[in-house]
C-alpha cells in the first residue's frame, strides 16, 4: 500500500479523507512523520495555504505529501469569512464561536447562499500539483445536526433540506468540497 503524508492537524479531516481514499493507500499523520508544531498559514489564498503546508511538511520530510486548505465563502459577505474561516471569530478554532458571528453577520440578509471550497495541494516525486473541489448551498438562519465539524451546523447543500452536520459522513463527503477535491486526488493518484 502506498504511504502518503496528509498535513493535517484537524482529526475530522484525516477520518473524511481516509473514508475517500479506501485501501488504495495508507495516510500518515504529521504526528507519525514528528511534526508536532503547527505549520504556518499566511498565504492571502486557500492555494497558497495549501502549498505552503505541503511544502513545509515535504522540506521536513522529503517523502510524498499533501495538504488542504477549505474556505466557507459566502456571496451576501463578499467571500468572507474565506480563507480566514478557521479564526473567522477568534484567534483559536472556536467552531460555537464562528458560528455565532457567522449568523451575526447575517441577520436579515436574504441572500445566504454560500459554497465551500477545498485546494488540495499535492507533492509527488518533488513535483506540486493542486486540485480543487466545492460545494454550493444556503447558510441556515439556525445550527441543526451534531455531525462534522466546523460549519457544517449551519451549512445546507443545495438540493438538500438539511445540513451537513445531520447528515451521515458518507454522506456529505458524497457531495462535499472535501470529498470532491479528494475524488480529484484520488483519481491522479490512481492513474500513476
Ligand atoms: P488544518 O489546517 O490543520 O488542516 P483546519 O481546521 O485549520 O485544519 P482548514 O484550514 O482547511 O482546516 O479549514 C478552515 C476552517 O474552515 C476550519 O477550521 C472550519 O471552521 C472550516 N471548515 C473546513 N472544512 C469544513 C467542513 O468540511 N465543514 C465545515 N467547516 C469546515
Amino acid at each position: 500500500m502506498r504511504k502518503i503524508i496528509f498535513a493535517t492537524n484537524n482529526a475530522h479531516k484525516l477520518s473524511e479523507v481516509q473514508a475517500v481514499l479506501g485501501d488504495a493507500f495508507e495516510l500518515i499523520t504529521l504526528r507519525e512523520c514528528g511534526i508536532t508544531e503547527d505549520i504556518p498559514e499566511t498565504a492571502p489564498t486557500l492555494e497558497g495555504n495549501a502549498l505552503q503546508k505541503a511544502r513545509y511538511v515535504y522540506e521536513k520530510t522529503g517523502a510524498d505529501c499533501f495538504a488542504d486548505d477549505t474556505g466557507l465563502e459566502v456571496d451576501a459577505l463578499g467571500g468572507a469569512p474565506g480563507v480566514h474561516s478557521a479564526r473567522y471569530a477568534t484567534d483559536g478554532h472556536d467552531f460555537a464561536a464562528n458560528n455565532r458571528l457567522l449568523l451575526k453577520n447575517l441577520e436579515g440578509v436574504e441572500n445566504r447562499s454560500a459554497h465551500f471550497r477545498t485546494v488540495i495541494a499535492l507533492i509527488l516525486d518533488g513535483e506540486e500539483y493542486l486540485f480543487e473541489g466545492r460545494v454550493e448551498g444556503v447558510i441556515a438562519t439556525e445550527e441543526s445536526g451534531c455531525g462534522g465539524f466546523g460549519y457544517d451546523p449551519l451549512f445546507v447543500p443545495s438540493g438538500e433540506i438539511i445540513t451537513f452536520a445531520e447528515m451521515s459522513a458518507e454522506a456529505k463527503n458524497a457531495i462535499s468540497h472535501r470529498g470532491r477535491a479528494v475524488a480529484e486526488l484520488v483519481k491522479f493518484l490512481k492513474q500513476r
